[in-house]
């Protein structure tokens, strides 16, 4: 039998690897990483090599589900939207629109035809209910880089090619392999600065796999990288450190800051953050002395109380010792397609604002168009004028990824009707009365809308299918489509490509005004996300621009890359003031938002620390909820275990290999202890994304190691106010040790 070559993007996570997958006789026979590829080079993790399980598994739909008497049963899908025909329009006729919700997860990110769409299915909703991780996740990154630079996703990441020191916070990209910041083999790049003389320093109140090759870690208290950030700026003004350098003409609100993080000495922060005074100094004195530096800070500080404040902080100290938008700085990358920063005026721009509605039971304010994930039971369980009758989830699963999961599972059962597209039965989708799932990665084409943007070197790089497509299953696309459709009254029977073709041309419209028979007709042939795709590259900032610029990218150059390893755009350069859409055309140090909620901060500085505390942790053959049902990524150690470090647990009589009953407030879990000291004293690791142990799932294998919901004991009450993001991390715990035999 002949043996196929094909070159994929692994979709698993942010570092969108480059794979060499091959086929034969509609098998795959190996994936291992693409040598050529210009952005990967080869790296891959063991998530990448389980896409094949993935395809594979018996488990993951290939057909619909409607749930009859209580039961899912296989459905066609004419089947399938019928249902949804008969059940929704009376729904929505008969409480309004805002009686429906709508929630979008993680593996959305990484398809296009999900993100691309998502939104026609939230327009044609019309509801102000959206819900996403976001906001379990980014969402304070992306607030105050949008308050800072004028859109929600130029975010600066490290320029590590050339940094000489790289201060990493909150972050474990040896397991994580990186978040907002599309960086495959952080490892080999971490080591290639190393060699070179550079330095990479953690902080993490764990001493993770990215600290066990760093070359010092700190330990920080949970929730404290608000007070550590801001005694750095403070010392680099105490010490008349500050310098802006090739950006300081861009720069507003540097006295503001000064004057604001005045309070915020190192002496004041020591006890709080758990770091003594000199180390802080120390760190703020070396990132100001080394040309080429730059902080990065990921999810350990963005899931915090104060996580917008610590996101902000982070770029005010590389903008305060001129790293912003320097090389070996932190730098933004110049996306091929569909980048904000690239599109419409440069230099200036309306900026980003939140607040334009409000949550109906919290009156917490909508950011990026969403409301908070956390308050979604609520607006289930609440009474009254638009109270959530009606939910679509889009690849998600809440019950396990979001605060306070039970609490969620029992609302979803009160619902009038929820639909889930999904490719599991899994803790969420069980609640649903119709399950409309997506093609397996491998028979799917691909190409990254979000991480181009976020990436250590600009490239561009597209997939075609790597195997037929499971007969009549239509692309994901097509579904957010025909579901817009039903939405809005035309009913189930329209093709998708008829609706697609119809949006397109309303699309064309805007775009292009006068020339849109023009753009329709230069675009003929194509359809759904490849159809924008082609688009968003020919009039990107290195497309062909239809004809003007003849050596500029189209979407057939970029396919035609695909077995070379795609078309490597060079690496990031200098984009001040031309990515900057904030109205004045400025940097904005000081968004008088930000700087309101240090006040909050400092009137917290004096708090007591509780005794225990409780993190969560990734480990690389897992991905968030969703992957443990594969086998190559099930085999080996139980990965579910509670770190803690050997004082607490003699403290505690805690043994290690025995369950330990965990609260906080009036929830409870029981996990099994590991005795580690790579933690912190007084601080406790559990990874999220277990409990497969919930009745009604169809999970075969995840279910035979369950593990435990982390999210059953957090607070779905707890939040930063400013980005709406959940409190992950940080909570207050009790523990003990089990009785024997329970
Ligand atoms: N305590 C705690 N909680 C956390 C975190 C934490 O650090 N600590 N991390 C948070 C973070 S960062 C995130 S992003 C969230 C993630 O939380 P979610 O956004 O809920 O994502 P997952 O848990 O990855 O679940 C993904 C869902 O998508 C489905 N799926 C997979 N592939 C496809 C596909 O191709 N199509 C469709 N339609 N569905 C698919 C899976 O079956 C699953 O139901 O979890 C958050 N929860
Ligand atoms: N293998 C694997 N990879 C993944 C995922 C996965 O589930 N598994 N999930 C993907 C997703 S959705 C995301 S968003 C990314 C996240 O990517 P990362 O941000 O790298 O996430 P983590 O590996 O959880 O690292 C967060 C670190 O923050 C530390 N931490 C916790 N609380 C605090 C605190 O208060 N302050 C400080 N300074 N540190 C703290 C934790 O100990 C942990 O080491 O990973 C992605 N990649
Ligand atoms: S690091 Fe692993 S999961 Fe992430 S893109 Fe690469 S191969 Fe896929
Ligand atoms: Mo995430």
């Amino acid at each position: 039998m002949i043996e196929t070559i094909h070159h994929r993007i692994c979709p698993l996570c942010e570092a969108c690897c480059g794979l060499e997958i091959k086929v034969q006789g509609g098998n795959v026979t190996s994936i291992k990483g693409h040598a050529q590829d210009v952005f990967s080079a080869g790296y891959i993790c063991p998530k990448g090599v389980a896409l094949k399980d993935l395809h594979e598994d018996p488990d993951r739909l290939r057909t619909p589900m409607i749930k009859r008497n209580g039961t899912f049963v296989q459905a066609t899908w004419e089947d399938a939207f019928a249902e949804i025909e008969r059940r929704l329009p009376p729904l929505l006729a008969a409480h309004g629109h805002n009686a429906s919700a709508v929630v979008v997860g993680n593996p959305s990110a990484h398809k296009i035809g999900l993100l691309s769409y998502f939104g026609k299915l939230a327009r044609a909703l019309g509801t102000k209910n959206i819900f996403s991780s976001s906001t379990l996740d980014q969402m304070p990154k992306q607030l105050a880089s949008g308050l800072m630079f004028g859109h929600w996703l130029s975010v600066a990441l490290p320029d590590i090619a050339r940094t000489d020191l790289l201060l990493v916070i909150g972050a474990n990209p040896l397991a994580s392999n990186g978040s907002m910041w599309t960086v495959p083999d952080f490892k080999g790049k971490a080591r290639a600065m190393q060699a070179r003389g550079g330095k990479l320093i953690v902080i993490d109140p764990r001493r993770t796999e990215t600290a066990a090759v760093a070359d010092a870690h700190h330990f920080i208290r949970p929730g404290a990288d608000v007070f550590l950030l801001a005694a750095m700026v403070q010392t680099l003004f105490a010490d008349k450190l500050v310098r802006l350098g090739s950006v300081a003409a861009w720069v507003n609100g540097v006295e503001e800051v000064g004057l604001a993080v005045a309070a915020f000495t190192p002496e004041a922060v020591a006890a709080r953050c758990g770091l003594d005074a000199q180390t802080i100094r120390t760190l703020a004195r070396d990132l100001a002395n080394t040309e080429r530096a730059c902080v990065y800070a990921r999810i350990g500080t963005c899931t915090q109380e104060y996580g917008t404040l610590a996101s902000w902080l982070v770029d005010v100290l590389n903008v305060l010792t001129g790293h912003l938008d320097m090389p070996g700085g932190a730098m933004f990358a110049k996306s091929a397609a569909f980048a904000s920063n690239t599109t419409g005026k440069s230099g200036t721009g309306k900026g980003v604002s939140t607040g334009r509605h409000f949550a109906r039971v919290s009156g917490v304010p909508e950011v990026f168009g969403e409301l908070p994930i956390t308050c979604m039971a609520e607006e289930i369980e609440t009474t009254g004028p638009g109270q959530i009758r009606v939910l679509f989830t889009v690849a998600t699963n809440p019950v396990l990824s979001s605060p306070n999961g039970p609490r969620l599972a029992a609302a979803l059962d009160t619902l009038d009707f929820m639909v889930s597209m999904d490719i599991y039965v899994n803790e969420t989708t069980r609640h649903a009365d119709v399950i409309l799932p997506g093609l397996s990665p491998l028979e799917d084409f691909h190409y990254d809308l979000a991480f181009p943007q976020l990436s250590w070197r600009n490239h561009a790089r597209y997939s075609p299918p790597v195997l037929p497509r499971t007969d009549g299953t239509p692309e994901e696309w097509q579904t957010l489509l025909k579901l817009a459709a039903i939405v809005r009254g035309e009913g189930a029977q329209t093709d998708a490509n008829a609706l697609d073709d119809a949006q397109f041309a309303e699309d064309s419209q805007r775009l292009a005004g006068a020339n849109a028979a023009a753009l329709i007709e230069a675009t003929k042939g194509l359809k759904g996300p490849q159809r924008l795709l082609e688009v968003a590259l020919r009039t990107g900032p290195y497309g062909d621009l239809f004809g003007v610029n003849p050596d500029g990218l189209t979407l057939a150059k970029v396919m035609a890359s695909n077995s070379a390893g795609g078309l490597d755009l060079g690496e990031l350069r200098p984009r001040i003031p031309e990515m900057l859409r904030t109205p004045s055309g400025k940097v904005e140090l000081a968004p008088p938002s930000l700087l309101s909620d240090l006040i909050r901060a400092a009137a917290d500085l004096a708090s007591p620390v509780p005794d225990l505390v409780i993190i969560g942790r990734r480990d690389v053959r897992t991905n968030n909820s969703w992957m443990h049902n594969l086998p190559t990524l099930a085999k080996g150690p139980f990965r579910c275990t509670a770190l803690v470090h050997p004082e607490d647990a003699e403290r505690l009589k805690l043994q290690d290999g025995a369950l330990a009953h965990i609260a906080s407030g009036p929830r409870s879990i029981q996990a099994q202890v590991q005795i580690s000291a790579e933690m912190m004293p007084g601080v406790v690791s559990l990874p999220h994304g277990w409990g497969h142990n919930l009745p009604g799932t169809r999970l075969k294998l995840a279910a035979q190691r369950p593990g435990v919901n982390l999210n059953a004991l957090l607070d779905d009450q707890l939040r930063d106010p400013l980005s709406g993001n959940a409190v992950l991390g940080g909570v207050a715990i009790t523990m003990r040790a089990m009785p024997r035999g329970v």
